[in-house]
């Protein structure tokens, strides 16, 4: 069933348009053609390297697996990484060909790229979705077209039977270590709250904001001034951070949330600007998201309170649902990815780690 020929001609077909690259936000090209992307040659293997031993190959009889990932874009640090790792994991040294394709966070941009898979007939798609609404159609083609789909990072609104699997870290449920980390820092204070929200309709978003303020609703001297989304980017969180400044006015807040941390940079920023002082020491507390390398760095400068972590290294977990399939094997319909929180030094929390420089030295992404 694999399809070498029509892989092949895939490889000689690239859209440029979608080889996204920068921060530039790409204007939405008109849903038209599928969007298709060369599955990126590995430096070709030395010959010497020859696959170790036969039961490692994920296919069963040794034929090339293909992979095919409609990934959301190239918005942070966090979708860096990931789609690092699925690049590294889904290699041709591991016996895949994978079709990557950078959606450019364009929902139509996705769907056809869905589609295209489709079309090639690729053995397995990966989808990273952009937003959780409006799937059931393509997800239907998929599932008549006999390919197994992972619903992979962010989750569905869709019918859990339209698709195979669907692994990712609990959204709510980080947001909700947001929300019971401040309220016993707070320990009975008030708190006037902002919230730099993540893309719209995003199922991150959606999660993380929902878990939050199952918290904020259990504190009655908590209040969320305004929540706004930063679209997941420093540049958003900046802007959204400056708009926060003009309107509430420096004192009037004392937390900050942002969904993740290249718009907690951004925020960092903006706040630098205004000469409002933030983190440990300062007027306002910063909540983030992911903890990536550099997000942790904060958090161990003191800058970043509480930064809250959803593990991007995601790709061994489809590369092992990709395995069972091959084998014949039934496969759970979800796989939950872990994640802990980090504070900053001297701060000692029952849900979150106290951030030390061993910590950071031990964080690959
Ligand atoms: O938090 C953010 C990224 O879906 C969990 O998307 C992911 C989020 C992550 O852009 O940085």
């Amino acid at each position: 069933m694999k399809k070498k020929l029509a892989l092949l001609l895939v490889a000689a077909m690239t859209v440029s348009s979608l080889v996204a690259c920068g921060n530039s936000e790409a204007p939405a090209e008109e849903a038209a053609a599928p969007a298709e992307e060369a599955p990126a040659e590995e430096e070709a293997a030395p010959a010497e390297e020859a696959p170790a031993e036969e039961e490692a190959a994920p296919a069963a009889d040794g034929e090339v697996v293909t992979v095919g990932f409609a990934q959301v874009g190239h918005e942070s640090d966090w979708r860096a990484a990931n789609t690092k790792n699925y690049q590294d994991t889904f290699s041709a040294e591991n016996g895949y060909e994978l079709s990557f394709v950078d959606c450019d966070n364009d929902h139509a941009v996705q769907i056809e790229t869905v589609r295209g898979f489709i079309e090639q007939e690729l053995d397995y798609i990966c989808i990273a979705p952009i937003q959780s609404a409006g799937w059931d159609t393509v997800l239907q083609e998929a599932q008549d077209a006999g390919i197994p789909v992972l619903i992979v990072d962010r989750a569905v609104d869709a019918a859990d039977t339209l698709y195979t699997t669907a692994l990712g870290c609990d959204m709510v449920a980080e947001g909700e270590a947001a929300g019971n980390w401040l309220a016993e820092y707070l320990d009975g204070a008030d708190a006037n709250i902002l919230v730099i929200e993540g893309s719209v309709g995003a199922s991150a978003t959606l999660g993380r904001t929902e878990g939050f303020n199952n918290i904020v609703a259990q504190n009655s001297n908590w209040k969320v001034l305004d929540s706004q989304s930063g679209d997941f980017t420093q540049a958003g969180g900046q802007e959204v951070m400056e708009s926060f400044i003009k309107t509430y006015g420096a004192g009037n807040f004392n937390v900050v949330v942002c969904q993740n941390d290249n718009e907690a940079y951004g925020a960092m920023d903006a706040m630098d600007a205004a000469g409002i002082t933030y983190g440990v020491d300062g007027d306002v507390q910063i909540i983030s998201f992911d903890a990536t390398h550099d997000g942790l760095q904060y958090t161990l400068d003191g800058k970043i309170t509480c930064n809250v972590e959803c593990n991007p290294l995601q790709a061994g977990f489809a590369e092992e649902v990709i395995k069972k399939l091959e084998a014949g094997e039934e496969v759970d319909k979800w796989t939950l990815v872990e994640d802990q929180a980090f504070v900053a030094p001297g701060i000692e929390s029952q849900y979150a780690v106290t951030m030390s420089q061993e910590v950071l030295d031990g964080r690959a992404y």
